[in-house]
This record gives C-alpha cells, sequence and structure tokens, in this order.
C-alpha cells in the first residue's frame, strides 16, 4: 500500500528531495518500477534511474526519457519527476500507458546533471554545464549536451573551457555521459530516446551536426507533429516542430543525435515552456500544466514507437 507522501509536485526541489521521491515511488509500486544506481557524478553523488517494466526477463525493448542534462532548465527535471509519478498512477487505467508497459520498458533519468542542479539551488541559478575541472583552465565544466560521441567537437561546439558549450577534451570525457552510454550499450534494445530541455516550446528530431536530413525524417517529422498537436490539445501551448540545425541551431556531440547515431530511430528534444518570458526562471505554478501537456507529446511518441 501506498505510504503517505507529501512531495509538492507543483513545486521546484532539491536533488535530496527529488531522489527521496524516487525512493518513494519504487516503495509503494514495486511490483512496477525500482530505482536503479546508474553512475556516479564528478563531484561523487549518485545517478539514480526509475526502470519502469511489467514483463519479466530482461532487454524487452525500451524507452530512455532524460531530464536536467542541463541544470538550470528546472521544468525539465521537475516534469520528469511529475512524470514518473504520472506513470504509476495510470498504470491500468489510461490504456495508452497500460499498452505501452505491456511491450517496452521505461527507463527515466531525472536527473542527467545532478552536479550541476545542486550547484543551481545553492551558488549560481543559471548555471548549465557539469562541474567537473578543466587542467590549464580556471573554468569549470564541460556541456553535457556537446560530449556525445557524434561528430564530436564539430558545429556548434566550443574547445573554449570557459564557454556554455564546451565540448570536453574527448567524446564521454563527462562521467554523467559515460554513465547513462554505458548502460544503453549495455542493454542494447532502446528504441526511443527522448532528451528534456527548457525553453523554446519546440520539438526537435536528428540533426544537429549537420544540415543534412536524417534517413527518417519523413517519419520523424509525422511523429513530431502528431505530438505537438496533442500537447497543444490541452491547453492551446503552441510548439515548433522540426530537425534540431535548422530549429533552434547546429549543435554537435548532443544525446539526440548519438542515440539517432546509434540505432534508436525515435530520438527527439523537446525545448520546454515558455517561449522566452520568464525562461529558465518558469514559475513553480507552470510545472504541472507543462508536466501534464508534455506527457501527452511524449505519449504520443511512446505509441508510435509501441507499433513500430
Ligand atoms: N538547448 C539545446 C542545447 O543543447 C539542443 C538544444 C537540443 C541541441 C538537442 C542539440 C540537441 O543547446 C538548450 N536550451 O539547452
Ligand atoms: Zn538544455
Amino acid at each position: 500500500e501506498r505510504s503517505s507522501n507529501n512531495f509538492n509536485y507543483g513545486a521546484y526541489h532539491s536533488l535530496e528531495a527529488i531522489y527521496h521521491e524516487m525512493d518513494s515511488i519504487a516503495q509503494d509500486f514495486s511490483g512496477l518500477v525500482s530505482r536503479v544506481k546508474i553512475g556516479h557524478s564528478f563531484e561523487n553523488r549518485s545517478m539514480y534511474i526509475l526502470k519502469f517494466s511489467t514483463g519479466r526477463g530482461s532487454q524487452r525493448p525500451a524507452i530512455w526519457l532524460n531530464a536536467g542534462i542541463h541544470s538550470r532548465e528546472w521544468i525539465s527535471q521537475a516534469t520528469a519527476i511529475w512524470t514518473a509519478r504520472k506513470i504509476v498512477t495510470d498504470y491500468g487505467k489510461d490504456p495508452a500507458i497500460t499498452s505501452i508497459l505491456e511491450k517496452m520498458d521505461i527507463f527515466l533519468l531525472p536527473v542527467a546533471n545532478p552536479d550541476g542542479y545542486v550547484y543551481t539551488q545553492t551558488q549560481d541559478r543559471l548555471w548549465r554545464k557539469s562541474r567537473s575541472l578543466n587542467p590549464g583552465s580556471s573554468c569549470i565544466g564541460t556541456d553535457l549536451n556537446r560530449n556525445w560521441n557524434v561528430s564530436f567537437a564539430g558545429k556548434g561546439a566550443s574547445d573554449d573551457p570557459c564557454s556554455e558549450a564546451y565540448h570536453g577534451t574527448h567524446a564521454n570525457s563527462e562521467v554523467e555521459v559515460k554513465s547513462v552510454v554505458d548502460f544503453i550499450q549495455k542493454h542494447r534494445n532502446f528504441k526511443c530516446f527522448i532528451d528534456l530541455h527548457s525553453y523554446s516550446q519546440l520539438l526537435m528530431y536528428p540533426y544537429g551536426y549537420t544540415f543534412n536530413k536524417a534517413p527518417d525524417t519523413k517519419e520523424l517529422d509525422e511523429v513530431a507533429r502528431r505530438a505537438a498537436k496533442a500537447l497543444a490539445s490541452l491547453s492551446g501551448t503552441e510548439y515548433r516542430v522540426g530537425p534540431i540545425s535548422t530549429t533552434i541551431y547546429p549543435a554537435s556531440g548532443s544525446s539526440t543525435d548519438w542515440a539517432y547515431d546509434n540505432g534508436i530511430k525515435y530520438a527527439f528534444a523537446f525545448e520546454l515552456r515558455d517561449t522566452r518570458h520568464y525562461g529558465f526562471l518558469l514559475p513553480a505554478n507552470q510545472i504541472i500544466p507543462t508536466a501534464e501537456e508534455t506527457w501527452l507529446g511524449m505519449k504520443t511518441i511512446m505509441e508510435h514507437v509501441r507499433d513500430h
């Protein structure tokens, strides 16, 4: 039975509180979800995922939901933890999520950059990168969304450790990225990867590292348009849809492109609310509305993955 629960989904929380809530969800729904440590951060904080699975055995086709790779984008981590609670609440009630979980496992990483997240809560609200040291520079951190092994150090990444888009010394130099890569490669059956960022209200697919079209552009664009429509159906929030490079800007070494070029066809990146009024400082009273509408978009993608 569910224990009493005080977690307020309409507020932003500390890392510790998010980790505690992940543990509570896993305890309360132990037949459906488990909390798994996939590694640790540069400053030695745990990296936890929630695994949602109804099946026996391992290596079912799987979906990776990634959040908080950029620490200042707080609506991302908040949407992720809300989504965890939504999945356990709706399983067995909502036919869509029920049928998705009959076939596939969902892996949710709410805080992909724990050191950065703690730093935004204690030192600098607008910190984006990891908190790793850069030898020979007094600047700190690598952009975890430029550090993946795909067109590493190409367009839209910086070799300056002081830049917000610093790509790091080599691909996977950041232990936070390496932990996710190792987990996904060891599993070998991921079909879908969704990364949550803010802000700008965009739903994007590969590529970011080139202006060339991805081979699956037609299908990815159709799915993304349907997802954006579902998202907007809740309260009219409009998203633009397209490839990363032309919809936001060129960017190499990103998680979404890495997933796609490593056989995970259904690779998407959301830029959540808003369009710029509050930007990264989205008020807490928009957490639940944002999470609710984003869920409709993500569910549309996951249903397509289920059926293909
Ligand atoms: N924007 C993303 C960034 O990493 C992005 C845009 C998404 C690039 C996915 C590549 C792939 O710069 C923010 N706001 O972080
Ligand atoms: Zn981001």
